[in-house]
């Protein structure tokens, strides 16, 4: 398991608000939530970027935005609808190197992002 926060998180050695869990898939409130709803969906298995992401992953990245989905469905929140984001490096905005899927909901979002 890679050494971030989130590393810590999945194996319980610091608390987070955990609200979705599978094999292979936890999903936790964002301490600085940016929306009603703000879950982070992280895989067990630590990639730091989607940059990392390699074609025997495929499968992975697939359960992480499913589980996002299933959350969101799962809350009444996919009729409105949501924003699932990922951020990957500086111009990104990626600050915590485990990649996760951000799922933003309980409010409309404008696009293009600022
Ligand atoms: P990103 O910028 O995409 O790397 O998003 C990282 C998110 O992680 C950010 O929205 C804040 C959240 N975060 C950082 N540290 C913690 C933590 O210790 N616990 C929880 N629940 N969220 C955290």
């Amino acid at each position: 398991m890679g050494d971030t926060i989130f590393g810590k998180i999945i194996r319980r050695e610091i608390p987070a608000d955990i609200v979705y869990e599978n094999d292979d898939v936890l999903g936790f409130r964002d301490l600085n939530p940016q929306a009603p709803v703000h879950v982070l969906f992280v895989p067990k298995k630590p990639l730091p970027t989607l940059n990392d992401a390699q074609p025997d992953d495929a499968e992975l990245l697939g359960k992480l935005l499913i589980a996002a989905a299933g959350y969101a469905k799962q809350e009444g929140l996919a009729e409105q609808g949501y924003r699932t984001v990922i951020n990957c490096n500086e111009h990104g905005g990626q600050t915590v190197f485990h990649l996760h899927v951000h799922l933003l909901a309980g409010r409309r979002f404008t696009w293009p992002p600022g």
